[in-house]
């Protein structure tokens, strides 16, 4: 039977997912994850991510994350629930953004791994940068304004590219090491995101960058899939000759490199382009033909759907990625998603199963108390001073905090990805949070849709898999429709329909206004929302039962 294999670097762990194909049966024939910090502790990272003195500075090890990837290869290499020899390609999944700098020495490493050496041994020193910016990265304020000037404003850069300058964007980046760092800038051979890295060490060449990860850079023509010059030039000098080349989400990189075959068994599989993490899980949960979104429930939480045109966010908020299945993706991005809601957690000393008790507990619409779950810098709206903020809120009162931050997170998602233009009518759920019916309960109140939970937690890492699944066939001349490509694995769990509920529905139709007001006044951006809140109060917040 034909293996696939899908990879997921992420922030916090390394997971794989192996499928197996054939004409009459489909399944996932293994799962496993490695956790950075508690299976690499040596490398310091918390949650995955390395200690900074710079709050708006976030990095993790490339090193690690190549260590995490051998180690997780022999893992698999040694499970007997799947047959290795039958494993035909292998695509991954990489947080976005984040980007690896490799010297001379580095690029060529890669191509002559020996297989008698662990692959951390001869990759260590041979990073320009040692820490790898990644997506949790706040602080290229300047750059961002320096890049969207010179494209000309950031409705121009978003036309151009997808999104308007991002601090966590690969090319504003890329930028500030080249403004802090111009010696080492120039001394780095290769710019690789963590996606094309990672494929890159498996086919020991060096692999294209895909679309789908292509335009979280600013520095990728949208519309033409192809470096965009006017971008690269804003950003730093010859950068072109620095990136690798942008080619299709299908593209196969070549044979897996000797290294894996002769240290850990592995066949001769097709090395697929890997892409970036939510690309991946728009596979992963089938998300595959429009009229349907999946909200993503990780290290951040994702909203994303699918649109045939190139497009943007006029309000500067979103961003439109490719898609790894041809079209394009609409995403917004939260950055304080499980972190935020393991710090509620945490502060009123629950676990999970207590979280729920307590979040189900406490009455639709919190009795107008709102939270602006602002723990860590925040991207969805753009908050550079980290502080959760309260409004109407006792911060000691554990159901109401509970309550408050699914609320916020849920109000938020909802409000800023109204630009998508989407009826939602169903959403597929993914993600570490998506196994808890209590906060898919509030994601359908505050939606007025039905929520079902697609893909178990590793949607990344098995929209991977079926993308390796889909250029494999194309690669013997056989083009299948993604419908097809994803039959079989990416279809609701029985029995995990959460219905929304009309009162609560009703509630969260006015809430939505209390949520916004309150979110404007503390950035700054509107009046005090006490009127609106009591109105609130008098009307559907009074009315909201558990
Ligand atoms: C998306 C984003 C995150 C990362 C990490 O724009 O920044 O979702 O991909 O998961």
């Amino acid at each position: 039977m034909a293996v696939y294999l899908g990879l997921d670097l992420s922030t916090q762990s390394l997971t794989a997912v192996a499928i197996e194909v054939s004409d009459r049966e489909r399944r996932v024939a293994f799962e496993e994850s490695l956790d950075f910090d508690g299976t690499l502790p040596q490398y310091g990272t918390r949650h995955g991510v390395l200690p900074q003195k710079e709050p708006l500075v976030a990095t993790s090890s490339p090193l690690m994350w190549a260590e995490a990837l051998d180690r997780m290869m022999q893992t698999i290499a040694r499970d007997s629930s799947i047959a290795l020899a039958d494993i035909q390609a292998i695509s991954g999944s990489g947080q976005q953004h984040g980007s690896v700098y490799l010297g001379a020495a580095g690029a060529a490493a890669l191509a002559s791994l020996d297989a008698a050496r662990p692959l951390e041994e001869q990759l260590r020193g041979k990073f320009v940068r040692p820490e790898s910016p990644i997506w949790m990265d706040s602080s290229t304020s300047a750059e961002c304004a320096e890049i969207t000037a010179a494209l000309g404003g950031p409705e121009a850069l978003a036309r151009l590219t997808g999104s308007r300058a991002f601090e966590r964007f690969t090319g504003p980046q890329i930028r500030k090491f080249y403004k802090e760092l111009p010696a080492a800038y120039r001394s780095t051979a290769r710019i690789h995101l963590v996606s094309s890295y990672a494929a890159s060490l498996l086919a020991g060449r060096d692999a294209p960058i895909d679309p789908g990860d292509g335009s979280g850079m600013n520095l990728m023509d949208l519309a033409e899939r192809r470096w965009a010059g006017e971008a690269l030039a804003a950003t730093a000098p010859d950068l072109a000759s620095r990136l690798p080349a942008i080619a299709p989400s299908w593209t196969v990189v070549g044979p897996l490199a000797t290294y894996w075959r002769a240290r850990h068994g592995f066949p001769a599989a097709k090395v697929v382009a890997w892409s970036g993490d939510n690309p991946c899980s728009l596979v992963g949960t089938g998300i595959v033909s429009e009229g349907r979104i999946a909200i993503s429930l990780g290290t951040s939480d994702t909203l994303f759907g699918i649109v045939p045109q190139a497009c943007f966010d006029p309000s500067g908020t979103g961003h439109v990625f490719g898609s790894p299945t041809g079209g394009y993706m609409p995403l917004i991005c939260c950055k304080n998603g499980s972190l935020a809601r393991e710090a509620v957690r945490d502060q009123f000393h629950l676990d999970w199963s207590e979280f729920s008790d307590v979040l189900g507990g406490a009455p639709a619409g919190n009795g107008g108390a709102i939270m602006l779950p602002w723990f860590d810098a925040e991207i969805t709206p753009t908050v550079l001073e980290p502080g959760v903020r309260r409004y109407g809120l006792d911060p000691h009162d554990a159901a109401a905090n509970v309550r408050a931050v699914v609320e916020a997170q849920m109000l938020s998602l909802a409000n800023h990805s109204e630009w998508m233009g989407v009826t939602v009518s169903r959403i597929h759920a993914t993600g570490g949070a998506s196994q808890n019916p209590a906060i898919l309960q509030v994601m359908a109140d505050v939606f007025g849709a039905d929520v079902c939970v697609v893909g178990g937690g590793n949607s990344a890492a098995l929209g991977a898999a079926l993308r390796a699944y889909h250029a494999d066939e194309r690669s013997r001349g056989r083009e299948m429709p993604w419908p097809d490509v994803v039959a079989g694995f990416t279809e609701p769990w029985p029995a995990s329909t959460v219905h929304p509920i009309p009162a609560h529905v009703a509630v969260y139709r006015e809430m939505r206004k209390v949520y916004a007001a309150c979110e404007a006044h503390a950035l700054g951006k509107g009046p005090d929302p006490q009127p609106v809140v009591v109105a609130f109060m008098r009307g559907a917040g009074k009315v909201a039962g558990p």
